[in-house]
């Protein structure tokens, strides 16, 4: 019944379970439509009742195994007090970091301020009883670079520049690893089946950097979450061949990939951990055949292998819906 929940958990590779980072989103007409009438993006977070309908657009349309929880990785931040808003054409915009003020934030505070999440998972799961409900969060370092650089970071980002104060960024790296545990923790409670973290900018680590900012913190919150019957697929995107030391020293119960990763060398090298995804978000812009050929690379690298089919990064937004559709249906036939 709960396809993820097997391939994950039981290493079984007969069914190939298929959904789409960033499903639910802005190559959908019908998440256009009430995005325009929510100018708003955090509150359209918020709004228990329309992030839940949002969320089961994609199921509707193409049948998908699993739904994300339409939500955002920067409701963290704003759920400890930070500005968070969203501008036309820019991307997320994060007001001053006031550290002490985010060190205070008590659970409560947080819960009072995104406990709708919650809600809106468990109006899915209702709604949806035979597929999976992925809750997610940020990791520790992702979220820090956000809140630290207060926008997306651009192709200079500088390590040093940013973490200026050593002690302070590891107490403010410790009430992150606190507050996303909570968080999945009441994803879990609400009816999230499996979790998603998303470590974005792993990529960005100086590679003596990456114990401190990207392994330890993804293990600590894999220990902390409390249910541990509850899958958790961990994304470091931008790590190469480090996806394979992350491996070893997280050992998280799935791991997906991103497009500059060799599948083969993944299948090869990645301890039998079941993978997820790959596949370059871009080849989704081009003609069905290339499609086809690209889809057939994976299927074949990891037939016989614990797969999820994903991409390697979110659905682009200029993304036609049926394209979602056409790599569906070819994988379903696969099976
Ligand atoms: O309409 C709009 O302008 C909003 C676009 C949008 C959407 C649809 C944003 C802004 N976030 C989301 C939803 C979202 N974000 C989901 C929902 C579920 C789904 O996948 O369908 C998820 C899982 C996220 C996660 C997220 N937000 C990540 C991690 C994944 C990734 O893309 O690497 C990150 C980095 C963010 C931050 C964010 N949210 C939105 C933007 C434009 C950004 C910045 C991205 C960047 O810095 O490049």
């Amino acid at each position: 019944m709960n396809k993820l929940v097997e391939c994950i958990s039981n290493r079984d590779s007969s069914y190939l379970p298929i959904w789409f980072m960033r499903q639910a989103g802005r190559y959908l007409p019908e998440f256009k439509e009430i995005r325009i009438k929510n100018p708003n993006f955090i509150n359209l977070c918020l709004n228990s009742e329309l992030a839940a309908e949002i969320t089961i657009q994609p199921i509707k349309r193409f049948d998908l195994d699993a739904a994300i929880i339409f939500s955002d990785i920067l409701l963290i931040p704003y759920g400890l007090g930070q500005k968070v808003e969203f501008k036309k054409g820019e991307g997320p915009v994060l007001g001053d970091l006031k550290i002490e003020e985010i060190l205070k934030t008590t659970a409560q505070n947080f819960l009072e301020k995104v406990s709708p999440v919650y809600k809106a998972i468990s109006k899915v799961k209702e709604k949806l009883p035979q597929k999976s409900v992925i809750g997610f969060a940020g990791a520790p370092w992702t979220l820090l670079v956000y809140m630290l650089n207060q926008k997306s970071p651009k192709k200079d980002f500088d390590f040093f520049k940013v973490i200026k104060n050593e002690k302070l960024t590891q107490k403010l790296l410790a009430k992150l690893e606190d507050m996303i545990s909570l968080h999945i923790n009441e994803q879990i409670k609400a009816g999230a089946d499996v979790i998603q973290i998303f470590d974005s900018w792993a990529g960005l680590l100086p590679k003596n950097q990456l114990f401190n900012f990207c392994y330890n913190p993804s293990k600590n919150i894999i220990n902390k979450v409390n249910n541990k019957k509850k899958p958790i697929i961990c994304f470091p995107r931008g790590l190469g061949k480090e996806y394979a030391e992350y491996c070893e020293k997280v050992s998280p119960h799935c791991i997906s990939i991103d497009y500059d990763v060799d599948p083969q060398w993944a299948k090869n090298n990645l301890k039998g951990i079941p993978i997820q995804g790959g596949m370059d978000p871009k080849i989704l812009l081009k003609d069905e055949n290339a499609i086809k050929k690209e889809v057939e690379k994976y299927l074949k690298i990891f037939s016989g292998y614990p797969y999820i089919f994903n991409l390697g990064h979110g659905v682009l937004p200029d993304t036609k819906p049926e394209t979602i559709r056409y790599i569906t249906n070819l994988v379903r036939k696969k099976r």
